[in-house]
């Protein structure tokens, strides 16, 4: 199988005859609550490394910790399992180390909204060829219903059970609010070909694809996006010839909206629009720098490498 080429340059496919399957990606058995959303997010990920014919042994996924960034378990391609909060660093260094790979980070809102905002800042800012998926559920699952900065206005928690006190923080907005920002889209997790379709595009585009997925929770937060899943018109779709156009879905979500991504006010004064929650592409451009592409290191031999530093080292012999 081959497609095109993708963001950092490689022809997937073409390097050897290898094909890869599904089983080829498929790690341990997923161990989230039955009805997670999680679930639907892996199968997504599996569907795109298989239809891009992705190495198993150059891509990797980053996660922090929470229910959401036990994902790296379930693939069979390297990962990393790393601290709370700290993905997109680990994800950062492996970058520039490894422009080579294919870098996904897997985040929940807890993990990229709290104790991870300011490497979120930074990572947008940074805009490294990479793509960023924060699973948010709107609650801390792993250690079972905490406040989350996500956690809707009201909803009872364990930590706030009189209702959480603040208005919650919008992962879209602030992402759009980033110098540098180059990719965000936002996608549902049940709604599969729209989900499919917002990794592929956020994968193949050049710069950090940074993706929010609305996800349930059914242990903790089962009635948040109850009404929109009985209730197509809750949902209205981000359609553009430069977005994400799923026709099958024609006939269900009805409310579409001509957005064009490559505008970012009108994408801004969308992320902060709550009348419906809407899904595709808010912004996209593939003109902004990417740090990685400034920083890469200079391809050189092992053997210029050891004249290099011993020419270094030689400064100091006395
Ligand atoms: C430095 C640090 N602080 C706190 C924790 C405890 N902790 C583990 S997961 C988690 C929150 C998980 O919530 P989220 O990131 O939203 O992911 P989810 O489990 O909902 O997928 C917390 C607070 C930790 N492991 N490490
Ligand atoms: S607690 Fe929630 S987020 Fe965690 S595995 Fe269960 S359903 Fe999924």
């Amino acid at each position: 199988m081959m497609s095109d080429p993708c963001a950092i340059g490689c022809t997937p496919g073409l390097e050897d005859d290898r094909t890869f399957a599904l089983d080829d990606y498929e790690g341990a058995a997923a161990r989230w609550c039955p009805g997670c959303g999680d679930h639907a997010v892996l199968t997504a990920a599996q569907k795109l490394l298989v239809a891009e014919q992705l190495k198993p042994e150059q891509t990797m996924f980053v996660s922090g910790i929470g229910c959401s960034s036990r994902f790296p378990h379930y693939l069979k391609t390297y990962g990393f399992h790393g601290i709370h909060g700290r993905a997109f660093p680990v994800a950062t260094g492996i970058k520039l180390h490894r422009p080579d790979l294919h870098v996904f980070v897997v985040m929940g809102d807890g993990d990229c909204c709290s104790i991870g905002a300011a490497h979120w800042v930074h990572a947008v800012r940074y805009n490294m060829n990479m793509v960023a998926l924060l699973l948010d559920n709107s609650i801390y699952g792993l250690t079972k219903k905490q406040t989350s900065p996500t956690t809707p206005q009201g909803f009872k928690t364990n930590t706030q059970p009189y209702g959480s006190f603040l208005p919650p923080l919008n992962p879209l907005s602030t992402t759009l609010g980033t110098s540098n920002v180059s990719f965000v889209a936002q996608t549902a997790e049940w709604i599969p070909s729209h989900l499919y379709a917002t990794l592929r595009a956020a994968y193949t585009h050049r710069g950090l694809g940074f993706v929010r997925i609305l996800q349930r929770c059914p242990m903790y937060t089962p009635s948040l996006y109850e009404k929109a899943l009985k209730d197509p018109s809750l949902v209205e779709l981000l359609v553009h010839d430069n977005g994400i156009n799923v026709p099958e879905l024609d006939g269900v979500y009805t409310n579409r909206r001509a957005h064009d991504p490559s505008d970012l006010n009108a994408a801004r004064a969308l992320a902060e629009d709550g009348e419906r929650i809407k899904l595709g592409v808010f912004f996209k451009d593939e003109k902004r720098p990417c740090y990685d592409e400034m920083r890469r290191p200079v391809k050189i031999s092992a053997a210029e490498r050891v004249t290099r530093l011993n020419a270094e080292l030689d400064k100091y012999v006395v």
